[in-house]
């Protein structure tokens, strides 16, 4: 299974291709559409999302409710493109456009306009922002539904914003985080996917502080998901490793800069003794460890923990108040531009994270298992723990 993706944020609509889907699999447009709405969701998202109401409109691969093997396709429209026609439309006829000269720091600006050759920024900017996630979601909403037939779970949420970091929610269960983020979200009407009572009244108020000085706020994104079965991933060469494939996944997050499994880089200062997760034997549980700072990892392979892992996420970069720059045309020093923005999107790439992670997850499982039909992959997994759990 892989993707790709295509579309401009202010143009017509984003699209993805999902190549080599199992067949068989019980997929509707509903599923995938609540799905990239909860994307939308986030306290401190921008003026864009009350414009946008995301569909996904399945346009080939799935017949009568099911996969049937060939690529899915799936086309979001942007209501907003109406607004933009004149900027960005397709046909050789320029409309009345405002060139974007200044890039911003942080954003993919200078560097995409460097490399292809843009002096208006729209041509790098369209395609480098986050809009693209919302195509990405629909592949995760897909590998949600494959990993849930192997009665896999997994739940993206965010574990730091604006430097406020949640407290004692490690060593939860999927089902205790869920229930906190319920909690905390009804408590502050407020979307934050944040599992931590005491301090998210602090983190609205941080976002709320962040709106009015016209400035943005990163965070950490965590994902977790119940057990797996040991052995999923390979030890024996550099691009078999699934945590490295993961971990490649995170960091192709717009605004993701650092990706831990895990204890992660606090492992670093610690002796070995107080890092690896003991082995245990019972006849119940057979392997099996009391602590998880692997991550759910040892040697590019699954070791039968959950998978833990977390990003980081850099604030936004496009600040209302404004950064210097330089305008690429007269040379000469100024302030960026600002036209719309999120102040504060952790939430938002909690749930993209989430598809991604659950995107690496099935692929690899279906491929390590073998099959090309949910049922018989279904079973072959179920094999493959039974003769991994009576090693
Ligand atoms: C983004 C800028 C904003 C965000 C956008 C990502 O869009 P606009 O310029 O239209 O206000 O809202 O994210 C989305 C549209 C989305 O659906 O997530 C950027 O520059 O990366």
């Amino acid at each position: 299974m892989r993707y790709l993706t295509a579309g401009e944020s202010h143009g017509k609509g984003l699209v993805i291709i999902i190549d080599g889907p199992p067949s068989g699999l019980k997929i509707t447009e509903e599923e995938i559409t609540a799905y990239v709405a909860e994307r939308q969701k986030g306290y401190g998202r921008g003026g864009r999302q009350k414009i946008e109401r995301d569909r996904a409109e399945i346009i080939s691969g799935v017949r009568f409710g099911k996969t049937i093997g060939s690529p899915v396709a799936v086309v979001i429209k942007n209501r907003d493109y109406v607004n933009w026609e004149g900027m960005m439309s397709v046909c050789p006829v320029r409309g009345n456009v405002i060139e974007l000269n200044v890039p911003r720091p942080g954003h993919a600006d200078l560097p995409g306009g460097i490399k292809y050759g843009h002096r208006d920024f729209r041509n790098v900017l369209e395609r480098a922002s986050a809009r693209e996630t919302a195509a990405r979601v629909v592949a995760g909403a897909i590998a949600k539904k494959i990993l849930s037939e192997m009665g896999i779970d997994i739940l993206g949420y965010s574990a730091a914003i604006g430097g406020i970091k949640a407290k004692d929610h490690e060593g939860l269960s999927i089902d205790a985080v869920r229930k906190r983020i319920k909690d905390t979200d009804a408590k502050y009407g407020a979307d934050l996917r944040y599992p931590d009572l005491k301090t998210a009244g602090v983190v609205k108020n941080r976002i709320d502080e962040a709106l009015k000085e016209g400035d943005t706020l990163g965070g950490i994104v965590r994902v977790i998901t119940t057990k797996i079965a040991p052995g999923i991933g390979d030890y024996t060469q550099w691009d078999r490793k699934l945590d490295a494939k993961i971990a490649a996944a995170l960091m192709s997050i717009q605004a993701v800069k650092g990706v831990e499994f895990g204890a992660g880089f606090s492992c670093a200062a610690l002796k070995g003794s107080a890092v690896h997760d003991r082995i245990y034997y019972s006849q119940k549980e057979r392997h099996h460890r009391l602590t998880n700072n692997a991550g759910g990892f040892e040697g590019g392979m699954t070791n039968g923990e959950p998978v833990s892992v977390m990003a980081a996420v850099k604030p936004i970069s496009t600040v209302k108040k404004g950064m210097d720059s330089v305008d690429v045309n007269t040379r000469k020093k100024t302030r960026t531009v600002y036209e719309r923005s999120d102040v504060c999107a952790v939430p938002a790439a909690s749930i993209i994270a989430e598809a991604v992670v659950a995107f690496e997850l099935a692929r690899e499982i279906c491929a390590s298992v073998g099959g090309s039909e949910m049922g018989r992959i279904k079973a072959n997994y179920r094999n493959y723990l039974k003769q991994a759990k009576s090693y």
